[in-house]
């Protein structure tokens, strides 16, 4: 499962951990319940064979899906992708990620606007809700492949911040408060 943590905003390197001192662990209850995230574990080598993946994505509306490989040999421009993955934006749609192979880090804002740093590995299913701001980057392996899944057709664009006018960001704002409430 994802390990998760408060995150040090002192760094000179992102691919590192960033713990505070000391380390702030996560759960990944608390994880969902600040930020909306979900998280699952499936064995990546017969994921496609596994009922509750399957009833997942069919309950959730994953119609699509592709692969995606990170790293500086396999990714084109991986340069400049690897900065947009890492500049601080959102989606007017769900950003569903079946880690394959290698690992990384996601960061998400709670809503008290701290990050949270997520550990993704083999296996970890996760999903970002629509409208949080977020950032990927990749750790010190600079590796990792990932399946993308999407309902319907999938659109990519990340609206960098300050992104709060937009419809998706109010309704997150929203509903999280209310769930908090
Ligand atoms: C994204 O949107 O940030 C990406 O697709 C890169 C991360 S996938 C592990
Ligand atoms: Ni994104």
């Amino acid at each position: 499962m994802v390990k998760s943590w408060y995150m040090s905003s002192i760094y000179d390197d992102e691919r590192n951990e960033l713990h505070l001192n000391p380390p702030s662990f996560v759960t990944i209850e608390e994880l969902n319940a600040k930020t909306g995230v979900l998280c699952w574990k499936f064995n990546p080598k017969d994921v496609d064979e596994n009922k509750e993946f399957i009833e997942l994505k069919r309950s959730r509306g994953y119609t699509y899906e592709d692969s995606v490989e990170i790293s500086p040999e396999k990714l084109p421009g991986y340069h400049d992708k690897i900065k947009m993955f890492f500049a601080e934006h959102i989606h007017t749609d769900e950003e569903i990620r079946f880690i394959e192979a290698g690992s990384g880090y996601f960061d998400v804002r709670d809503l008290d606007d701290k990050w949270i740093r997520i550990l993704v590995e083999a296996g970890d299913l996760l999903v970002l809700p629509a409208g949080i701001y977020h950032r990927f980057t990749c750790d010190k392996n600079d590796y990792i492949k990932a399946r993308r899944l999407f309902i319907g057709e999938p659109v990519w664009t990340p609206y960098n911040r300050p992104a709060d006018d937009m419809e998706e960001r109010k309704k997150y704002i929203d509903r999280m408060k209310c769930q908090k409430a």
